[in-house]
């Protein structure tokens, strides 16, 4: 993209509203505007974050087996009678009538639509076992939005949903689900840790919340180094086989990890000293294993192998797609801007055109902007380049490619790493080539 008819608004006043550093960059790289309290618009540079993220839990969970849909984000009231949530959710939900008069809510979750559509879909054993996704927005009335689209009232979840015969089944798609959350987040290049937590609203008895270290983190963490150096690819653990998932989930809940509100100083005592970890975490997945409650309230049942009516065992699966964007940057940024890993940055590099309207340089900008395509955002502003410097460490590409009138005469860039802040004077085509590596 060129920026110069783009709208990526930077700001170079911090904003006064924003009290955490990833909603002040988020605001100040023009990645998003804030509509509501707690409501977001996505601009162009944030929405590119946003679909990497969004596309990242897309292949993973397609991996791990997990098949995609779209559900409404509106909903009947009288789903969520069937569950007895609709009166036991309280003021978070927002509720809605129609023109008839009809009450209807803004999904914060969907563990009742699914369940009805399973029910009209499925009826044997034999169509079990099923697991399914969806990307979609929620809303929340949440007391306090705040922190920016870290806890916003309207945000972006990747909500799943496994549904199986028996208890077993349905362990192996909670212990294949932590796998495939592990992964992802690796993906995004950061790390995350899975703790033991409390199920709240969603209800169950098993509960994993997954924290991304960052300093500014709501919850107080505990955790063992162990889990910075576990292996985690598929020559490690294969989904296809439970040996491999049963293993996996030993090691993650052997090792010890807990928030401040469920840590436990007489186990935290028996981890090496050296190995201890303290920290904070902002949480931005958790999944829930809750047997038949939605199955066995909304009288969802399949036939079983032996002619029975069997309620199916159920879990459900969350990742904060929209705070990933903002627990990301807590988790990855400097004084002078964001520094985005490589999978998820808007764009793989900016150029800098430091004398726009010079001939050469303008030509050498272009033909380094036609090799790179989508993948540049092209600073061609009639701007000072300290201007330019300085929006292109807020805005946070993995690269810049510098391009002056002097390095252009003996066709040569600057190459700058962001997050090393390494600089180096090379010909285009090894620039080129470490900016597409
Ligand atoms: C799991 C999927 C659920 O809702 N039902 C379907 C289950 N889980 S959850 O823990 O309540 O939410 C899943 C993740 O969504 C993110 N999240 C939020 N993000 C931004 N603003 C909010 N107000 C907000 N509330 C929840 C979190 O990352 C959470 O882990």
């Amino acid at each position: 993209m060129r920026l110069s008819r783009s709208l990526i608004p930077t700001l170079k006043e911090t904003p006064a509203e924003a009290q955490i550093v990833s909603h002040r960059l988020m605001l100040r790289a023009g990645l998003i505007r804030q509509q509501s309290a707690g409501i977001y618009a996505w601009l162009p540079a944030g929405l590119r974050v946003l679909h990497n993220i969004a596309n990242i839990v897309r292949e993973e969970q397609a991996r791990a087996g997990a098949q995609e849909i779209l559900m409404p984000t509106i909903q009947s009231a009288e789903l969520w009678r069937e569950s007895g949530r609709y009166d036991a959710y309280g003021p978070e939900m927002l509720r809605i009538r129609d023109r008839h008069d009809r009450e209807m809510l803004y999904g914060p979750t969907n563990e009742e639509m699914l369940t009805a559509i399973m029910r009209d879909s499925v009826q044997s054993y034999r169509d079990l076992p099923q697991m399914l996704y969806q990307i979609q927005w929620k809303f929340r009335d949440e007391v306090r939005p705040r922190f920016g689209v870290l806890r916003g009232r309207e945000f972006f979840m990747k909500d799943g949903y496994s549904f199986d015969l028996d208890y077993e089944g349905a362990v192996e798609s909670y212990r294949r689900m932590m796998l495939a959350y592990m992964r992802t987040f690796k993906r995004m290049g950061v790390r995350a840790v899975p703790m033991r937590a409390d199920t709240g609203p969603i209800g169950g008895n098993l509960s994993h919340e997954f924290h991304i270290l960052a300093p500014t983190g709501e919850s107080g963490v505990f955790y063992d180094a162990s889990f910075e150096t576990i292996e985690l690819g598929d020559d490690a653990y294969d989904y296809e086989n439970r040996a491999d998932l049963d293993a996996f989930f030993d090691r993650m809940t052997s090792l010890y990890a807990a928030t401040d509100e469920k840590h436990d100083e007489a186990a935290w005592a028996k981890v090496p000293e050296d190995q201890r970890r303290e920290g904070r975490g902002i949480e931005v997945g958790q999944i829930f294993y809750f047997g038949t409650k939605y199955s066995q309230a909304m009288n969802f049942a399949v036939v079983g192998p032996d002619g029975a009516r069997v309620h199916p065992e159920m879990g459900s699966y969350g990742i904060g797609v929209s705070r990933l964007t903002g627990a990301i940057i807590e988790a990855s940024h400097d004084e002078a801007g964001i520094i985005w890993p490589d999978a998820i940055a808007p764009f793989r590099a900016s150029i800098l055109n430091l004398r726009q309207g010079d001939q050469v340089t303008d030509a050498l900008c272009e033909q380094i902007y036609d090799a790179l395509g989508r993948d540049a955002l092209y600073d061609d502003r009639d701007a000072r380049a300290g201007e330019k410097f300085a929006d292109a460490d807020l805005m946070g590409h993995p690269w810049q490619i510098i391009v002056g009138p002097r390095g252009a005469a003996k066709s040569q860039v600057e190459l700058k790493h962001r997050r090393t802040g390494e600089r180096a004077e090379l010909d285009i085509e090894a620039a080129l080539a470490k900016v597409r590596l």
